[in-house]
C-alpha cells in the first residue's frame, strides 16, 4: 500500500492506468479528490447533473475524472474495446455551405473541387471484394447543382460494388437537405433510402448544439434544434445513427456540458443513438486557423471521460483515432471510450485540416493498439450485432 501522502492532489497523476487499482484504492482516491458525491452517483448509475458536469470538466485532476469515467466503461464492456474493417468515402468535397472550422469544403470551379458519381462508388467498393470490409461510411458537402436521386445514387453505387456492406452515410444536414429537396412525404424519403441500401446513419454535423456556437461558426447550416429533430425523424424511421460533438474551437466549457445534456435528453425519448464520438478540432486550413489550437491530450482525454460520464444511456463512446491521433485514441480506452473506429482506409475532411494521423490504419496496428493497452480486440460490425473476439 502507498503512503498517505501518495494519494493527494498532484501525486494522485500517477495513477493514469486506473483499471489496475483495487476498487478501495480508487475510492479512496476519488474522495480525497472531492469526488465522493459523485462517485456514489456513478456507482449507482444515478444520472449527473449539469453542475456536476461542469465539476468533472474543471476539476485539476485528469486522472481522477479518467478513473470514474473507466469505472463505468469497464462496468458496460469490461475489457472489451471495439473496433471494424471499414472505408470512407467523401464522396463530394463542393459544398453550399461554408462553416468556419472546415477546411474540406470547395465552391464550384475551384481547383480542388471534385465530385464522384455512381459509377465511382460502385468501383471502390467492387475493389474491396473479397476482404474483410464490413462498413462504408459516406459523408460529403451539400452539392448545390445535385437534386435528391444523387444521394439515393451513391448509396446504390455502393450496394452494387459491395452487395453485403453496410452502408452508414448521411450526416443529419444531408438528411435535412434530402428531406428538403425530394418533394416527397418524410416516410417516402426514408423508405427510398432503405430501399437503395441504406443502413444507418454517421453522426456528424452536431458540432456544438448551442445557438451562440451554431451562429458564430455554422450559421449557413441546420442548427442544434434542427439535427436534433432530424435525428428522432430518422430514429422514429427505423434508423439508428450515432452522435458527434466537435469540440476545442470556440466553444466554452458550459456549451459542452450543455451538448451533452441535449444529446441525453433525446436518446431518452428515442433510444436511436449507437456511439458517441467526440471529435477533435483541426484548424489548419480553415477559417479558425489564426484562431483554434490543436486539442492536447489532456482537453482530448476529458472530454472522452466527460462523454462516457454524462451520456450515461450511449451504450458505446468511440476514440476515433483519425482526428485524436492513435496514441491519444489508445490512451482513451483508459478514460471512458471502448471502441477505437476502423481501419478508415482514406479520409479527407480531417487530413485537409492537418492532421497529423495516418490515412489508413490496418487490422493488425488497431490491435495492436488495443492489445498493447492491456485491452480485448472484438471485431465488429456497424450495429455491434456481430462480435468476433480477435484471437492469437
Ligand atoms: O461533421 C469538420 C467534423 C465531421 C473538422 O458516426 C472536423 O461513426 C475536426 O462525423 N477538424 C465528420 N473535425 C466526421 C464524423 C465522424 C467521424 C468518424 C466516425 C463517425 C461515426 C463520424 O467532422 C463533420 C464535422 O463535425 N469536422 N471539420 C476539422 N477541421
Amino acid at each position: 500500500m502507498s503512503k498517505a501522502h501518495d494519494w493527494d492532489g498532484i501525486v494522485a497523476e500517477s495513477f493514469p492506468h486506473a483499471s489496475e487499482q483495487a476498487p478501495e484504492m480508487e475510492n479512496l482516491l476519488l474522495d480525497r479528490q472531492g469526488l465522493g458525491e459523485i462517485r456514489r452517483k456513478v456507482d449507482a448509475g444515478e444520472r449527473l447533473t449539469f453542475d456536476e458536469g461542469m465539476q468533472l470538466h474543471d476539476h485539476p485532476s485528469l486522472s481522477a475524472v479518467g478513473l470514474l469515467a473507466d469505472r463505468v466503461r469497464r462496468r458496460m464492456h469490461g475489457k472489451k474495446t471495439y473496433f471494424n474493417v471499414n472505408l470512407h468515402i467523401d464522396y463530394t468535397n463542393v459544398c453550399a455551405y461554408t462553416c468556419k472550422f472546415c477546411a474540406f469544403a470547395a465552391k464550384p470551379g475551384e481547383d480542388r473541387a471534385y465530385t464522384m458519381e455512381l459509377g465511382d462508388i460502385e468501383k471502390r467498393l467492387a475493389g474491396f471484394r473479397g476482404s474483410d470490409l464490413s462498413e462504408v461510411h459516406m459523408v460529403a458537402g451539400i452539392h448545390p447543382d445535385k437534386g435528391y436521386e444523387y444521394y439515393l445514387d451513391m448509396v446504390r453505387g455502393a450496394k452494387r460494388g459491395l452487395p453485403e456492406v453496410h452502408v452508414k452515410a448521411f450526416t443529419m444536414v444531408e438528411i435535412d437537405h434530402m428531406l428538403k429537396i425530394s418533394g416527397k412525404s418524410e416516410s417516402q424519403v426514408f423508405d427510398d433510402l432503405r430501399e437503395a441500401g441504406l443502413g444507418s446513419c454517421p453522426g456528424g454535423g452536431a458540432e456544438i448544439l448551442v445557438d451562440r456556437v451554431w451562429k458564430a461558426t455554422f450559421a449557413e447550416k441546420i442548427g442544434p434544434d434542427d439535427w436534433l429533430a432530424t435525428s428522432r425523424k430518422v430514429h422514429e424511421n427505423g434508423f439508428r445513427s450515432n452522435a458527434t460533438m466537435l469540440y476545442g474551437h470556440i466553444e466554452k466549457p458550459h456549451e459542452r456540458i450543455r451538448h451533452f445534456e441535449r444529446l441525453r435528453e433525446l436518446q431518452d425519448e428515442t433510444g436511436g443513438f449507437q456511439t458517441f464520438i467526440p471529435l477533435a478540432f483541426w484548424p489548419y486550413n480553415s477559417k479558425l486557423e489564426g484562431y483554434g489550437k490543436v486539442t492536447t491530450g489532456w482537453l482530448d482525454l476529458r472530454m472522452i471521460a466527460l462523454s462516457r460520464l454524462m451520456l450515461d444511456n450511449f451504450a458505446h463512446i468511440k476514440a476515433y483515432w483519425v482526428m485524436l491521433t492513435p496514441p491519444i485514441a489508445q490512451t482513451a480506452l483508459s478514460y471512458g471510450a471502448d471502441d477505437i473506429d476502423g481501419t478508415v482506409t482514406e479520409e479527407h475532411i480531417t487530413h485537409d485540416a492537418g492532421t497529423t494521423a495516418p490515412m489508413l490504419l490496418p487490422q493488425k496496428d488497431l490491435v495492436h493498439l488495443i492489445r498493447s493497452a492491456g485491452y480485448e480486440p472484438v471485431l465488429r460490425d456497424t450495429t455491434y450485432s456481430k462480435l468476433e473476439a480477435v484471437k492469437g
